[in-house]
């Protein structure tokens, strides 16, 4: 049943609210009838008020019940359409709240699994045009400063589908799910190459990771010299082994490829190195027939993950739509919500803080009326990028590319209460 609201009217049209309503008396909860044993005077004790609990484990696990449903999805190459990838696997989007993703649940990508390294006999040189090549090991990283900050990373073939099939409806957590949000611990590579001393003419740097996949990418001098860390730490524990341990590369906002794992050498150039990355993968073919190379910023992108098609509305009434926005430009400066397929959107609240090139949770209450609707959002960036509609986006790019896909995302509620992702 509905619940009890102030008298703001309506944000936009069938039935979005004003963000600022508070939602009191949703009328969710049991009705509670005493029992017998209360009746008598003898309150009902739990089992587990009768007896000790269990001490918890040294490195402690999510509940046993969680640990069971909760899962990364796995995805295997035929299911990726042929593309041979040793290790991928999606965060589930739809089962968690806030900004921050639980290491266990961060999204992997490994094109050649997972290595196992040991962190004592770990070191990461970097050489090239540089006056004094350094080499360095974990326990000297750790003699820097090491700083934290709050970024997403971002797979740029993260919601690669929508290039192709508007309506293919993949659960959330697989069309995107190739996205999670961390706070980062490291070193600032700046402070590194200002100790190497750069050498003058140099333009690029060749980061190369010590799996099997010998991934390699050529990262902008520029890029190294700002906000690039060789990052430790993620949510405060040291890396997970899927995620680069002991040490990675972080370029806050840069598509996924280019933060490389189990970093080893940082070469620095006068040229990129053009490797395999960087022109048989994570380029973009445009109409014309050329490919754009090194595009590198992640753009301004949102999705609803409350509700959406992992989840079924039971009765009509007020809902909560929450959803998550980011931009590889920095902060997310507006996210509106429509429920009309488009016809009139509404401001959602942004939940604070709003962190530059991090995952920002975005809220906005909905009366749904038990009718079908359309809901979407739409994000804004403080370089005044927009999200676009996907026909805009096509006809702009063509429909032959692959990765760095931020068309809006619709999802159409049925009158059953049924979730399904639609082409508007
Ligand atoms: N050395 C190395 N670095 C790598 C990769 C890899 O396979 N090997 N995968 C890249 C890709 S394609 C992405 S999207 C991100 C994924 O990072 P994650 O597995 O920590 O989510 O790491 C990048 N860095
Ligand atoms: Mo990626």
């Amino acid at each position: 049943m509905p619940g009890k609201f102030s008298k703001l009217p309506d944000a936009a049209g069938n039935g979005l609210m004003d963000r600022r309503q508070f939602l009191t008396g949703l009328g969710t909860a049991a009705l509670i009838a005493p029992s017998m044993a209360e009746a008598r005077g003898q309150p009902e004790l739990p089992a587990s008020m009768t007896s000790p609990g269990s001490r918890p484990e040294p490195y402690g696990l999510p509940a046993a019940d969680e640990l069971a449903r909760v899962k990364r999805i796995p995805i295997t190459p035929e299911q990726n359409g042929g593309v041979s990838l040793r290790s991928l696997h999606f965060t589930p989007l739809d089962r968690l709240r806030g900004t921050y993703t639980p290491a266990g649940l961060h999204f992997e990508l490994s094109h050649q699994g997972v290595p196992k390294l040991i962190a004592d006999e770990h070191t990461l040189i970097i050489h090239g045009m540089v006056k004094r090549p350094l080499k360095f090991s974990i326990e000297s990283l750790e003699r820097y400063p090491i700083e934290t900050h709050s970024h997403f990373l971002e797979c740029s073939g993260n919601t690669t589908v929508g290039w192709r099939s508007p309506a293919a409806n993949l659960p959330l957590a697989i069309s995107h799910g190739l996205l999670s949000g961390t706070q980062w611990g490291g070193v600032r590579l700046a402070s590194l190459l200002g100790e190497a001393g750069v050498e003058p003419g140099a333009q690029w740097i060749i980061a190369e990771g010590a799996d099997a996949g010998s991934v390699a990418r050529s990262l902008p001098l520029a890029k190294a010299l700002d906000d690039t860390l060789i990052a430790l730490y993620q949510n405060g524990e040291r890396l997970r082994p899927e995620q680069g341990y002991p040490m990675r590369l972080f370029n806050p906002g840069y598509e996924g490829n280019s933060n490389i794992k189990w970093l080893r050498s940082l070469k620095v150039t006068r040229e990129p190195a053009m490797t395999r990355f960087e022109t048989a993968r994570y380029t973009d073919l445009l109409p014309s027939g050329k490919a754009l190379q090194f595009s590198l910023p992640m753009e301004v992108k949102s999705v609803i993950t409350h509700p959406c098609n992992a989840h079924q509305l039971v009765n009509r009434g007020t809902y909560e739509i929450s959803g998550l926005a980011w931009s590889g430009a920095g902060r997310v400066r507006r996210v509106e919500v429509s429920a009309d397929g488009g016809r009139s959107w509404a401001d959602a609240d942004l939940e604070a803080p709003v962190l530059p090139k991090m995952l920002t949770r975005f809220r906005i209450p909905w009366r749904w009326h038990g009718q079908p609707a359309e809901l979407a959002s739409r994000a804004y960036d403080d370089i005044g990028a927009v999200q676009p509609p996907r026909n805009e986006l096509l006809q702009r790019r063509g429909k032959q590319s692959f990765y760095h896909y931020n068309g809006i995302h619709w999802w159409q509620v049925s009158a059953d209460g049924i979730i399904r992702q639609v082409d508007v």
